[in-house]
């Protein structure tokens, strides 16, 4: 089927890279300033250079993006799908640069250019396409695909607003809406010759063909157009550039054209702005599914264009023969969101390509793999069959069918036997019949992992226990990782170059090579150098902290970091109620013994989650009275940055001391940010939850402060009736925090204002046990406290932490997921 042609475009193309100069870039810049932006270097702001820098950059990226795609064309390679709702990509200038191997010399190009690379990347909006952990581990993968030099693809959707921006006020959180593309986005390519036709609503007609077979066909009630842009995943190295393909939803001028001659102009207009509506907005809640009617045609939308897209492609390459379809073509689900995506192909191969069932499922299930990410049952995602039936009629007989025949498989595995029946099928016949997403997945792949060593056994024992008896090893476990190139590279300039003065430049790629660094963990100088650098940039942070909060922070005060979404089980209330009793404390005794510390926080919650956001008031409140309470502020002071996202995490992580990671074990499936923390140096403290375990594995106990009640501990304080208020009843100390919070101690005027916080550790039940961990949490605290004073001491333990995160590296996730589940071959590019 291949044509063979020639390349030279692409090696050409390969030397110009490795051979661009600084003066090069200089007059590219220029140039782009010029002809792109029109205007000049006298009149230019720091948005216009920005513009013109990417431009330049992006002219060096697209090369290598076409000789990637003819590199993967020619060679017929086989790729994996990485199927997200979410990408959490951030800013891509600075990552661009650092990956083409191109940062120090457009460093040097601006400053002769009489400008800051710096300032200039701050103009970047983030692109914030996702919630949280599992958006952004979205994009460290991609990152690592390409790195690794593999045949990839990110299809994903292209939301007009990302995740809202989060303001304070008075100490309130405020959703503002995200607006990252409103002067454009110089990273896109639009692809109108790549658009797709979706249909939604209808019914289902049957049709008996001639030998008695029956065929359905869909007719649908509505259709959208689906555009693809493209945003290039440049690798490190510069080599392998692969694609995020992001759909954006259109109204369809075919579907309209009928109603607009009839003279339906303002009706017409209607059904555009609920087409346009499928890709407004991101979906702004974490860990709990939403129910909505929008969310399921999102998902829909973008796993049908991207099947469509993919099958285009295939079939370019091998006509109608689809018996090479699973060889070619792996499709990883991130989570259940795109789960649509598995009736989908079976409509596809059944409805429109003829196969029969068995052959269809042979096909599909050797396609598609599923990662979970969560244990919450509030997670798990399960819609009413009502609302399929209404959205994709299809898709709920395609569903009915498959359940049908594997509750035959069950039936003949365990017979008569209703309760599993009733527990693995993926209908829930509750009081409203419910289609269990996760049942699907589980059902529809060929391979489904947890994301952290701990996780996935809980996966294995508690949320799918018959299904490892089924289908024994289809359940595996591929721990998280996150990418050493955005997360210590780029954002930790100083502390890079000084690893790669002692140990050489190869880690960014083999990150295992940072175990080098144990060899100076005692070096006096060594020490020195890399607390200097911690240091520095906590100068740096302060400064940031005190343009956006007005709060002063010194940074010889320890920098206490929880940076993650805000959520019950991440328990960014057990902090706060430790805050509260460092404080009272110190005002018992104003000579209590503590090193000052800084607790800084970031985090948004979901807007309707009305207790996240009483915790963020909360702190906001107590921050307010500790940092202007001159009998305590110069030992302790409390900040909550807004608007946490990635960009500020780039500028939190690198001058963090201690990384908090404390969520009730057994909750957080894996945690990435702990790595990020780590890996920069922070010590953590935090409970055996998630990757946590694996962090305290490879860094030591001596270096990390872990602390609270294990999964069995937990499981067993349920079973045996936890009850708050014995330990409510028995600490003064505790009993007292909780009702100073119930006071107008710290809302002048309006006492209550905080009561929710207590109410739900109390009479709430406190079902995260954060009273049942408060003891052992201020102990490890102390612990912490105490280390920080021998700086020798500190510095190792730093050193060590660094050092030891090898295996951390998402390039390392990615490997085993190649080894394991897509078996992929790298493609070289020229
Ligand atoms: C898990 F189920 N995660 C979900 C979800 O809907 N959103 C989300 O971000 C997270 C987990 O909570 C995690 O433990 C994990 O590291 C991450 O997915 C990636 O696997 C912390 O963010």
């Amino acid at each position: 089927m291949k044509k063979a042609k020639q390349t030279n475009s692409a090696t050409s193309a390969t030397a110009s890279l490795n051979g661009l100069s600084k003066d090069d870039i200089k007059q590219a810049i220029v140039r782009h300033l010029h002809c792109s932006m029109g205007t000049d270097e006298n009149k230019a702001n720091d948005h216009a250079w920005w513009k013109a820098a990417c431009a330049a950059v992006q002219e060096q990226v697209l090369e290598r993006l076409r000789s990637t795609q003819k590199a993967h064309y020619m060679n017929d390679t086989r790729a994996v799908h990485y199927f997200s709702a979410e990408f959490l990509m951030g800013r891509l200038m600075s990552n661009n640069l650092h990956n083409l191997g191109l940062y120090e010399k457009t460093h040097q190009a601006m400053r002769e250019l009489g400008v800051d690379l710096t300032d200039v990347m701050e103009q970047e909006p983030d692109m914030a396409l996702g919630n949280g952990g599992l958006g952004r581990l979205a994009a460290c993968f991609i990152d690592s695909l390409a790195t690794l030099d593999l045949p990839a693809i990110g299809y994903g959707l292209h939301y007009e607003h990302g995740l809202f921006r989060q303001e304070i006020r008075s100490g309130a959180q405020i959703e503002r809406p995200d607006s990252w593309r409103d002067y454009g986005n110089p990273w896109e390519i639009c692809r109108p010759e790549s658009i797709q036709e979706i249909p939604l609503y209808g019914y289902v007609e049957t049709k008996y063909g001639d030998k008695g077979q029956i065929n359905k066909e869909w007719h649908p009630g509505s259709i959208v157009k689906g555009v693809p842009w493209d945003i290039p995943v440049v690798g490190y190295g510069g080599k392998t550039v692969n694609v995020l393909r992001l759909w954006e939803s259109q109204a369809s001028d075919y579907f309209n054209w009928d109603v607009f001659n009839a003279g339906g102009y303002v009706d017409a207009q209607r059904e555009n702005v609920q087409a346009e509506t499928i890709s407004k907005v991101l979906y702004p809640n974490d860990e709990t599914e939403a129910g909505k009617e929008l969310r399921l045609i999102q998902q829909y939308f973008f796993c049908a264009c991207s099947l469509k897209d993919i099958i285009r492609r295939y079939k370019r390459a091998h006509g109608d023969d689809w018996s090479r379809f699973a060889d070619q073509v792996v499709i990883q689900l991130n989570d259940t969101h795109p789960a649509i995506a598995i009736p989908e192909l079976i409509r596809i191969l059944v409805d429109r390509a003829g196969m029969d069932w068995g052959a269809a499922w042979e096909i599909s299930s050797k396609t598609f793999a599923y990662t979970n990410h969560t244990l919450l049952p509030e997670a798990l995602e399960k819609w009413p069959a009502r609302m399929l039936e209404k959205i994709l009629p299809r898709h709920l007989e395609i569903i009915y069918e498959i359940n049908h025949r594997f509750m035959r498989k069950v039936e003949e595995k365990w017979p008569g036997d209703d309760a599993i029946k009733r527990k693995l099928s993926i209908i829930e016949e509750s009081s409203e019949k419910m289609i269990r997403m996760g049942n699907l997945s589980v059902i529809g792949s060929f391979a489904v992992n947890g994301v952290a060593e701990i996780h996935s056994r809980l996966v294995k024992e508690n949320l799918f226990p018959e299904f490892e008896k089924l289908w024994p090893g289809k359940l595996t476990n591929v721990t998280n990782g996150i990418t050493p190139r955005r997360w210590l590279k780029a954002c930790n300039p100083a502390l890079s170059k000084l690893i790669s003065e002692r140990i050489g430049d190869k880690w960014p790629t083999e990150l295992y090579k940072l175990q080098g660094l144990a060899n100076f963990a005692d070096d006096k100088e060594f020490q020195q150098q890399f607390m200097q650098i911690k240091h520095d940039n906590k100068v740096r942070l302060a400064a940031e902290v005190k343009t956006l909060t007005g709060v002063e922070l010194d940074p010889n005060m320890i920098f206490d970091i929880q940076i993650k979404r805000l959520h019950e089980y991440k328990r960014q209330h057990l902090n706060l109620l430790h805050i509260l009793a460092l404080y009272r404390r110190l005002l018992e005794d104003p000579d209590y013994d503590m090193h000052p510390r800084a607790f800084l926080f970031g985090a948004k919650a979901a807007p309707g989650y009305k207790l996240a956001k009483d915790i963020i008031y909360a702190i906001n409140k107590v921050a307010d009275k500790i940092n202007n309470d001159v009998r305590v502020n110069h030992k302790l002071k409390v900040v909550f940055l807004p608007n946490y996202r990635v960009s500020l995490a780039e500028k939190m992580i690198p001058a963090a001391d201690i990384s908090e990671q404390i969520s009730t074990a057994g909750k957080e499936a894996s945690g990435t940010g702990n790595m990020k923390l780590s890996l920069n140096g922070a010590l953590t403290v935090g409970t055996l939850d998630g990757a946590n375990i694996e962090i305290a594995e490879e860094v030591g106990e001596e270096n990390i402060f872990i602390f609270g009640l294990t999964v069995e501990q937990v499981q067993k304080l349920h079973a045996g009736g936890y009850n708050p208020y014995d330990i409510y009843d028995n600490s003064r100390e505790i009993k007292a925090i909780l009702d100073w919070l119930e006071t107008d101690y710290f809302t002048p005027g309006k006492p209550g204002e905080l009561a929710s916080v207590k109410q739900s550790l109390l009479d709430g039940g406190d079902p995260y046990l954060v009273l049942a961990d408060f003891d052992a949490y201020s102990e490890a605290q102390q612990k912490a406290d105490r280390a920080y004073r021998d700086k020798a001491g500190w510095a190792r333990k730093a050193i060590i932490n660094t050092a030891r995160m090898g295996k951390f590296t998402s390039d390392r996730s990615i490997r085993e997921y190649v080894e394991r589940i897509w078996r992929l071959t790298p493609c070289h590019v020229e």
